[in-house]
């Protein structure tokens, strides 16, 4: 940039420098940012039963029978799942959910979210 440039550009109003392809970049981002999501996850232990797990799936997931088996199963064999991706309130409303229904229960089972 020469000098001249750089005095035009501190104006970004005046015309003067037309057509030079100098001064402040003005282009407008629009500013609709979308909310970060979360996973839940449901976590592996020895001493929750299958069909508890499965329960929790349903009741608070809306995941169907044959699915609640599919998604226990791996985390039975992977140590943990992706139940479902949520806005920060309603991840945190399932995890309290699951978590207070586990307990009540007297199961170890456990129940996370993580920014995706
Ligand atoms: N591993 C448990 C068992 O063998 C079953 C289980 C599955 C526990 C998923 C927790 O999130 C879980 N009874």
């Amino acid at each position: 940039m020469t000098p001249l440039e750089i005095t035009m550009s501190e104006d970004d109003n005046d015309d003067r420098d037309a057509g030079a392809d100098t001064g402040v970049a003005t282009k407008t981002k629009p500013k609709t940012k979308k909310p970060p999501m979360y996973k839940v996850m449901l976590l592996n232990d020895d001493y929750t039963p299958m069909e508890f797990v499965v329960l929790v799936l349903e009741k608070f997931f809306g995941i169907n029978h044959a699915q609640s088996v599919e998604i226990m199963l791996t985390v039975h064999k992977k140590g943990l799942a992706v139940v479902g991706v949520f806005a920060f309130e309603i991840a945190e409303t399932k995890v309290v959910q699951v978590m207070d229904f586990a307990r009540r229960n007297q199961h170890p089972l456990q129940c996370t979210m993580e920014k995706e």
